[in-house]
């Protein structure tokens, strides 16, 4: 077998995982990342678009914002929809000028897939991690099946970013964490469109047919969501019924269309909670998606993931630069008071947004809620934190 040495082994090259390790080797920590799909698999995956104000920031100091800084759309308000009539919150206005910026998660990988490999830094594709082990010891190992066959990496630490399916939080004892998990009753069926955005802002819609949701990439791109029941098949959704629905779901009486062009790109995604705690077993720091999931309508997920690592790198430059590991052994604290209160953000927004298809005073009770987050300047100022910059508070 390979052996390979370093101090921090990181599994996974999603946004967590790459940013990690762009962190630490800004500060000179050897790393290494390992990856189970090719290069242009994890490119291509698409999924999330909305950064934070205080992440976006992150990304510009990491040095991984020059492309996201020239290219991405930076939004100063959203739109609200509820039965065809629209409301506009003016996100900076309400939140101290900060802003969000929509450029795509996949963006945000291949900027720092780049970084790595122009650096020489060692990132493994197509490299399944299969074993994590000796985690109580100072020699924790990490190995994996790849080209070269299979290769033993002994680190320091290892930080598990390989997402809520991957092998990091499969390695902790059961009797060892607790595991809280929701799931809702609708799943997300998300299309990405050659098509111009009929919308300057993202629209969050309310419609008794379910949740819409109206996002966008570019000026010729378009991302659009439905909530649909969670058994939905994807080959029951024609491109006509698709466009049919959003059409419905988003229509006001002033913009009664949308605009529609060919889909490149089209998936169904469950909708749950998960959270992981504590995020640490021994010499095992997990990250992001590993760690938490979130429902999507609040736009967290990578946000939280970005800003999970973004402790991390500090606990990790603390423990190898000053012998300090007060911040290490802080870091699951630190992080789940965060998490939890982004799943609250995730879970009202959810539940605001997405009727129930057999409870009435749910729906009652939901339309009450939207009303005054939609008229009340103090709902509108909590939302708008909450949306523009909840992991920097
Ligand atoms: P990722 O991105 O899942 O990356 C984990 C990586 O680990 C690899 N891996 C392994 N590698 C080696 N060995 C193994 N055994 C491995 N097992 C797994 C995987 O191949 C993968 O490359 O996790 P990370 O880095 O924690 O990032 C989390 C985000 O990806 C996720 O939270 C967001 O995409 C969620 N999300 C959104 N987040 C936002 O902040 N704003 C949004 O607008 C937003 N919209 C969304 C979303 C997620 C969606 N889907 C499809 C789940 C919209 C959708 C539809
Ligand atoms: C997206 O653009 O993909 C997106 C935007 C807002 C969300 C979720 C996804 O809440």
């Amino acid at each position: 077998m390979n052996e390979i040495r370093t101090r921090v082994a990181i599994v996974g090259a999603g946004p967590a995982g790459l940013l990690l390790g762009q962190l630490l080797t800004l500060r000179g920590i050897d790393n290494v990342v390992i990856e189970r799909r090719s290069r242009d698999y994890v490119e291509k995956r698409v999924r999330a678009g909305v950064i934070e104000h205080g992440v976006a920031q992150l990304l510009e100091s990491a040095e991984a914002g020059a492309r996201m800084l020239r290219e991405g759309l930076v939004h100063h308000g959203v739109e609200i929809r509820s039965d065809g009539v629209s409301h506009r919150i003016p996100l900076s206005e309400l939140a101290d000028g900060r802003a969000i910026t929509v450029y795509g998660q996949q963006e945000v990988v291949k900027d720092l897939v780049a970084l790595r490999l122009d650096a020489g830094v060692p990132l493994y594709f197509d490299s399944d991690v299969t074993l994590i082990d000796d985690l109580n010891t100072d020699a924790p190992v990490v190995e994996f099946e790849g080209d070269q066959g299979r290769v033993r990496v002994t680190g320091e630490v290892v930080a598990g970013c390989d997402g809520s399916f991957g092998v990091s939080n499969r390695s902790i004892p059961r009797a060892e964490l607790r595991r809280y998990e929701r799931t809702f009753p609708f799943s997300w069926l998300g299309i990405l469109a050659q098509a111009p955005p009929a919308t300057d802002e993202l629209i969050y819609a309310r419609h008794e047919n379910g949740f819409a949701l109206y996002s966008l990439r570019s000026p010729t791109v378009s991302r659009l969501y439905l909530g649909v029941a969670p058994d939905e098949k994807l080959d029951d959704w024609s491109d006509e019924r698709i466009w049919d629905e959003l059409t419905v779901r988003l229509a006001t009486e002033e913009n009664p269309q949308i605009n529609v062009g060919p889909i490149l790109e089209r998936g169904i995604t469950a909708m749950r909670s998960i959270v992981i705690a504590p995020m640490r077993y021994g010499r095992l720091f997990l990250a992001g998606d590993a760690a938490h999931i979130v429902p999507p309508t609040g736009a967290k997920g990578m946000n939280l993931a970005l800003a999970d690592v973004r402790e991390l790198a500090r606990a990790l430059i603390a423990k190898f630069e000053d012998h300090d590991e007060r911040l290490l052994d802080a870091y699951s604290a630190t992080c789940l008071e965060r998490v939890w209160r982004a799943e609250e953000f995730s879970t009202n927004m959810t539940q605001m947004l997405h009727p129930s298809y057999d409870d009435d005073f749910e729906n009652g009770i939901q339309r009450a809620r939207l009303h005054q987050a939609v008229t009340s300047r103090e709902a509108m100022t909590l939302l708008s934190r909450n949306y523009v910059d909840l992991n920097s508070l």
